[in-house]
């Protein structure tokens, strides 16, 4: 069994926090499965080398938004913060777990440079200044990554932990077919064997809202076909990442594969593109196609952007955009809806 985190990281780690009296293990913004594992993970490591009368607290920012991450922040017996509750001023340890400080998607002070970062994204520059950095970006999950140091540091594994740090793996290389390296797969599977099977259906299967049903009514009575590309327009979603929620639905079509959901959140419009045109880069496309409106990025096969709507009309910005999508993909100009007999 190869792990790939050394004892002199982790003892390296282990002294930083030794020279704290408040730990902080942060991650990032809306939480996914593996921010929220990873960051258990950690306290968990921390916990464990633990002094008396030294604190820890496990925190993010923004909201749990899928029903999925919602079940398993509840499932897990940490008690997490909300970022906007600390007094950042209070910490002399604080973990950056699966983000990095120049990400702009946690909610650490941008004048605190934290004392560790652990993360699987591509590394930034500004993450140079932090005085124990371990960033792989060859890894699919930053739950693989802590699963590691908690390997290294010999701590049994709770059968809750098994199981957060096995869904943050699964959730984030879809089942080890997205950006999975050899660690992820080896992590995946020593963890299999303690994982609770029937609590981890019960977060993957956690109810749905029926605005959850709602959105999903008027995307698809809202969709039309542009030949192999499929665009859906839907007002005031009750959640931000339905859109990308809608958008994974949508490319399972058959015949589709370009597909753009834009969805009004408040005063902005959220945008999600998948594509199964490995000629094309979802990512580079939907820059192009928000360009400088608002901000967009992404991945060969997903991507997302977001427009502030503010003294915009929400119907000229979704036609602009649904122009240029049609443009962009050479998709016919001529488009019919998914549903008309409704
Ligand atoms: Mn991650």
């Amino acid at each position: 069994m190869a792990v790939r985190t050394t004892k002199s990281q982790l003892d390296t780690l282990l002294q930083l926090f030794a020279g704290s009296t408040h730990a902080l293990v942060l991650t990032h913004n809306d939480p996914d499965p593996d921010a929220l594992a990873s960051a258990y993970g950690l306290a968990t490591l921390l916990r464990a080398h633990r002094r008396k009368g030294q604190h820890i607290n496990v925190a993010y920012g923004g909201t749990l938004m899928r029903p999925e991450n919602k079940a398993l922040a509840r499932y897990i017996p940490v008690r997490f913060r909300r970022s906007g509750s600390l007094d950042f001023t209070a910490y002399d340890f604080v973990a950056l777990v699966d983000t990095q400080p120049a990400q702009g998607n946690h909610s650490l002070p941008v004048d605190m440079i934290p004392s560790v970062v652990l993360d699987h994204h591509p590394r930034l520059l500004q993450t140079s200044n932090v005085l124990f950095v371990d960033v792989r970006p060859s890894y699919g999950a930053a739950s693989t990554i802590v699963w590691e140091y908690l390997q290294v540091a010999g701590i049994t594994l709770a059968r809750t932990l098994a199981t957060a740090l096995f869904y943050g793996i699964r959730s984030d290389t879809l089942d080890l077919t997205r950006e999975a390296s050899d660690a992820d797969k080896e992590a995946y599977q020593e963890l299999l064997m303690y994982v609770d099977q029937v609590a981890l259906a019960r977060i993957q299967q956690a109810p749905l809202s029926k605005s959850d049903y709602r959105a999903l009514a008027q995307a698809l009575i809202r969709t039309e076909l542009y030949g192999y590309l499929a665009i859906a327009a839907v007002d005031d979603v009750h959640r931000p990442d339905m859109a990308a929620e809608l958008a994974d639905l949508l490319i399972r079509m058959e015949g589709i594969k370009w597909v753009l959901v834009m969805a009004t959140y408040g005063d902005t419009l959220i945008l999600s593109v998948r594509t199964l045109d490995t000629d094309q880069n979802a990512g580079h496309l939907i820059r192009k196609a928000v360009g400088d409106r608002g901000s967009a990025g992404g991945h060969d096969t997903m991507a997302a952007g977001r427009i502030p709507l503010a003294g915009h009309d929400a119907a000229a910005e979704i036609q602009r955009l649904r122009e240029r999508m049609i443009e962009l993909t050479k998709a016919p100009a001529q488009g019919q809806k998914l549903i008309a007999d409704l």
